[in-house]
């Protein structure tokens, strides 16, 4: 990655243990550039995960605005699954709010997210949600032009395999299918990031140990988030906590980590078991000229390196 030019990123996010550690990469890494932290509604209610990415600014240093967005899905009327906690960030302090904590943007998030692609270059925006996809369907029905403006949009979100919240569906698609349905089929590049690699990197105990002995702010950070996450995955027979959100700033910020398949991507909106399923077509016979590609492998070692790289800097 060219550290001169970063690239220009908006991460819209439901904070979320991962989702802050995804925040903390796309701060820290010099090959990323933070235009925009936006909010939807997800891991815990849109009050709270706003509170959540303030107090994450404050102390990640983002000087970029944080705008709040959706408060519920499109059309379902999904709930979060309490995962995150009473908070969205249980078992992690964050800072009370001084005078010079970071105000919340006014604009709404939707209309943030479409001056910002909308008075930029095209192909220099690139779109990271790691939250359900409400904001950014809602944005491009608002302003169809920025599917042909974004550079592309690389999000945390589905399987091509298992999925999380039922059998087949993972969290940020399972609770706003009808967006996640509009984004993977805006026309505009789109690279899933979804729990076939981010459930590869479960932090292990030797993973653990090694963030905890950083000693800098963000390695404190990065260690309270795996010590809050750990607990939910350890109940549920996992050898650690996945950091799924992070695997998706890492997939635009060191593409060499992350293996991308072409292949066409809907979700399922009215199956009986499987709603909220992205069908991701990998018979190879068919057509494969689609701007949609899922990744199927991660390189776990370099994952883990750049993060905790990231973590030890100043
Ligand atoms: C993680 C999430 C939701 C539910 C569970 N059980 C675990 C959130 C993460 O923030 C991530 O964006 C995505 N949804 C993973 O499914
Ligand atoms: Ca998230």
């Amino acid at each position: 990655m060219d550290a001169e030019v970063p690239r220009k990123i908006i991460v819209d996010c439901d904070p979320g243990h991962d989702d802050a550690v995804a925040l903390l990469l796309a701060s820290t890494h010099p090959g990323l550039d933070i235009l925009a932290v936006t909010t939807v509604a997800g891991n815990s209610t849109i009050a709270n995960v706003t509170r959540n990415a303030l107090g994450l600014a404050e102390l990640l240093d983002i000087t970029a605005p944080v705008a709040a967005g959706a408060t519920r899905p499109l059309v379902a009327n999904s709930e979060d699954d309490g995962f995150h906690g009473e908070t969205g960030l249980s078992g992690v302090t964050l800072p009370a709010t001084s005078a010079a904590s970071p105000a919340l943007d006014p604009r709404h998030a939707v209309d943030l997210i479409i001056e910002l692609v909308m008075s930029h270059a095209p192909g220099e925006i690139t779109l990271v949600p790691t939250g359900p996809f409400t904001n950014i369907a809602l944005a491009v029905r608002r302003e169809p032009r920025i599917a042909r403006r974004v550079r592309e949009v690389v999000l945390m979100g589905g399987a091509a395999d298992v999925g999380n919240m039922t059998a087949t569906a993972e969290f940020n698609v399972w609770f706003d299918p009808e967006a996640a349905e509009i984004v993977f089929s805006a026309g505009w590049p789109v690279r899933m990031v979804g729990l076939d690699v981010t459930m590869q990197a479960l932090a292990t105990p030797a993973v653990i140990e090694r963030a905890r002995a950083i000693g800098t702010a963000r390695g404190r950070l990065l260690t309270e988030m795996l010590d809050a996450a750990s607990p939910g995955y350890l109940k549920d027979g996992f050898p650690g906590p996945a950091l799924h959100d992070v695997v998706a700033v890492a997939a635009v910020v060191a593409p060499e980590l992350v293996e991308f398949e072409q292949a066409p991507i809907r979700v399922e909106l009215t199956g009986t078991h499987t709603r909220g399923m992205t069908v991701v077509d990998r018979r190879r016979w068919i057509p494969r000229a689609v701007p949609t590609q899922y990744a199927r492998a991660l390189d776990v070692d370099g994952f883990w390196n750049l993060l905790l790289d990231a973590a030890a800097r100043p």
